[in-house]
């Protein structure tokens, strides 16, 4: 779209029901931050809107787990999801929920008008029904078997793992999520949207009008689901968590969480509007509106076919210009888990990472899954860090803002003449606003924060070769002719890289002593040392001679190698306690008679030699001394313990268990050992902390202790 008047980003509603992760920022909220934050600085009128999908299963079923109210979870969860947005620099317009009063009002008019405009049709169908919770089972409250793909952890609404949207009663094999029971089926009267209606209009407007400026991730999903022909599907629930239908004859029923959610853009945009006092429809209805949604790829279908439809048939909205989604980011090399606790959560981070969201607003960038799924490591967070916010931005304005102050007392000093290389110097940094400016509008987010570094490594590179600290010593107005142009380029970040790392930006414009407003339109006069992003491109002098800057602070530092060993041991805890909590328990064996166990003799030995049975990887030759004699006892223990610790240490030996032979030794006994939770192996240990003789009280060597 040619120059909007005006723009509409949605970023996607996170379910309440659980913090937000990395995947989170980095595939929805940092990108249409970035968007966000460059049109605002363009001078443009925006909308920002978001809010907590405070509905739907994921939240009914978080509550039923932690025994609470689904009010009570997503009260706790928004005001985490919250915190951490204004955290990382989020700069929503307004941050909403869907059990906001406006929210509820809004979403049952829109309903309501379709209803009365016959949009819908009426259905008495046979729905899953789990007899057992006395509940009828829809969206995640079943798992099944996925018709298109054979995933068998499909949902009822949406398999996970091909990305299809199906009915619940599509699954093959499906299974309550709640009680596990085999569902049965009940008739129910629901709404359903004749999406098949909507076909023409969205081959008109997708196939047609958005084929070439759309992802093709994103056009390639919407074509497959045009193609295998679309099907009405039920907009109402029977649920006790939601917004009820608002019509006569549907009560025990909710309005669908995916009918309500995005409807929660608009509602967001309805409260943002009232408290600023503006008028909020021309961000919905008038045709100079750019409206865009940045979303996860698994919310396209809802975004660019259901939502669409929606709006169409309303019949008074405009349709999304664009549906930026992203692919999935993944954690060291594993898919991010909510329940698996696979993740960074935000709020985390900044405990171990105080005041460093822009580094990770910044690999998380650099590293973005635009056009496939990607991998988040902390050794890259770590190199991303060191090898350039620290080594090049960092250097880059430390060293311009240090001899500013050692030389000339931190003012600005006035040039002499440009020599070629300043001239090409300050001809290439005009040029970026247009670059970075380019790729933002192509959603190429880690395309245009790579063009930002690259005025970071032009500065570098200018000091590198004109080398201000060997002038300064032979010709003082040369050296002021470096500084005043690495000056200009120490701005020109200040005001570029507000985008994407907003928190760096205001501490160098703090440093610089300079501010940033946005660029208007009409041509008003600059004011002195307040730097516009245009004026990067068109100004001759964004910071002037005279001026003074502030006291120079060091804007990133070293992120060190236990810093990163620190996460690395968090996330192999988590995937420690993951596996326990889902390891089988071996059944307990068969009874055996007090007869059998007393024929068991059992003795407290001591190691006296180890040593690893040649080409055996789990044996250890032992030599024991049971108080009866010393004796030979090979024991399958050695992925578990080297030699060298278990010499001298006190275990439990079973006597009289029949010699065998093990690799042609005789292993004469049984050293006792039991399995731990996570697999390791430990000795059943006598606990006798200091060695006892025998005819002491207590358990001495060879003594029975059955
Ligand atoms: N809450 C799904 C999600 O968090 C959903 C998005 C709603 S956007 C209207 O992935
Ligand atoms: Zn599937």
């Amino acid at each position: 779209m040619q120059d909007p008047k005006r723009y509409t980003i949605t970023a996607a509603l996170p379910y309440t029901n659980g913090p937000v992760h990395i995947g989170h920022l980095a595939g929805v909220y940092v990108p249409a931050d970035i968007y966000a934050r460059f049109q605002r600085l363009q001078g443009k009128d925006v909308a920002f809107v978001c809010g907590s999908d405070e509905h739907g299963v994921p939240i009914t079923l978080k509550a039923k787990k932690e025994g609470i109210t689904p009010q009570q979870v997503v009260d706790k969860y928004h005001a985490i999801i919250k915190q951490s947005f204004e955290d990382f620099g989020i700069t929503f317009d307004n941050y909403s929920r869907t059990s906001a009063k406006v929210h509820h009002d809004t979403a049952s008019e829109f309903f309501k008008k379709l209803y009365d405009e016959g949009k819908f049709i009426e259905e008495v169908t046979e729905q899953l029904y789990d007899a057992e919770a006395d509940q009828f089972l829809a969206d995640r409250f079943v798992v099944g078997t996925c018709p298109k793909c054979g995933n068998e952890e499909s949902y009822g609404d949406q398999c996970e793992a091909c990305g299809t949207t199906h009915n619940a009663t599509d699954l093959i094999n499906p299974k309550s999520a709640i009680t596990g029971a085999v569902p049965t089926l009940k008739e129910t009267k629901h709404w359903f949207l004749p999406l098949d209606q909507y076909e023409p209009f969205l081959k008109e407007w997708i196939l047609k009008d958005h084929k070439k400026d759309w992802k093709t991730n994103v056009y390639g999903q919407c074509k497959s689901w045009i193609d295998d022909g679309l099907r009405p599907r039920a907009v109402t629930r029977d649920l006790d968590w939601g917004i009820p239908v608002p019509v006569e004859g549907a009560e025990g029923k909710v309005l669908y969480v995916w009918f309500d959610a995005p409807i929660g853009y608009i509602s967001a945009t309805k409260e943002w509007a009232e408290r600023e006092g503006k008028d909020w429809e021309p961000y919905w209805k008038s045709d100079d509106t750019k409206l865009l949604h940045f979303i996860g790829k698994d919310n396209i279908v809802f975004h660019c076919i259901i939502f669409p439809s929606m709006l169409k048939a309303d019949g008074t909205y405009i349709m999304p210009d664009n549906v930026p989604a992203n692919e999935f980011l993944n954690l060291e090399g594993n898919k991010i888990s909510t329940s698996k606790n696979w993740a960074v959560w935000l709020h985390e981070y900044l405990e171990d990472f105080p005041g460093q969201q822009d580094v990770l607003r910044y690999t998380l960038t650099a590293n973005a899954p635009e056009t496939k799924d990607n991998d988040f490591t902390w050794a890259d967070l770590q190199a991303k860090n060191n090898n350039e916010l620290v080594a090049i931005f960092g250097n880059f304005i430390n060293r311009v803002t240090v001899l500013t102050h050692k030389y000339y007392d931190g003012v600005v000093p006035a040039p002499a003449a440009f020599s070629e290389v300043d001239e090409k110097t300050l001809a290439e940094l005009k040029a970026y606003p247009a670059v970075i400016e380019s790729s933002i509008e192509r959603y190429r987010f880690r395309e245009a924060q790579q063009e930002l570094m690259n005025v970071a490594r032009l500065g570098n590179k200018y000091l590198a070769d004109e080398e201000p600290w060997k002038t300064i010593k032979v010709d003082e107005e040369r050296t002021k002719t470096i500084m005043y142009v690495a000056l200009q380029i120490a701005s020109a970040l200040a005001v570029l890289s507000e985008p994407f790392i907003p928190f760096t930006s205001v501490k160098l414009k703090n440093m610089l002593n300079v501010s940033s407003s946005p660029s208007t339109s009409s041509g008003q006069a600059k004011v002195e040392n307040s730097i516009k992003w245009a004026d990067v491109s068109t100004n001759e002098e964004l910071i002037t001679p005279g001026h003074t800057i502030n006291k120079n602070e060091l804007l990133f530092s070293k992120i060190e190698d236990t810093q990163i060993q620190a996460q690395l041991d968090k996330l192999a805890a988590s995937k420690l306690a993951n596996e326990i909590a889902n390891k089988e328990v071996t059944p307990q064996k068969d009874t055996c008679t007090f007869d059998d166990f007393t024929k068991l003799d059992m003795r407290v030995g001591t190691i006296i030699e180890a040593e690893k049975m040649p080409k055996a990887k789990k044996l250890l030759v032992l030599k024991v001394d049971t108080g009866i004699d010393i004796r030979t006892i090979v024991s399958g223990i050695a992925e578990s313990f080297t030699p060298e610790e278990i010499i001298g240490k006190q275990v439990t030996v079973l006597v009289n268990l029949a010699p065998r032979a093990l690799r042609g030794v005789d292993s004469e006994g049984m050293i006792l050992m039991t399995e731990m939770p996570d697999g390791k192996l430990v000795f059943v240990n006598p606990d006798t902390s200091t060695p006892l003789s025998a005819g002491s009280d207590g358990v001495a060597n060879g003594e029975t202790i059955n």
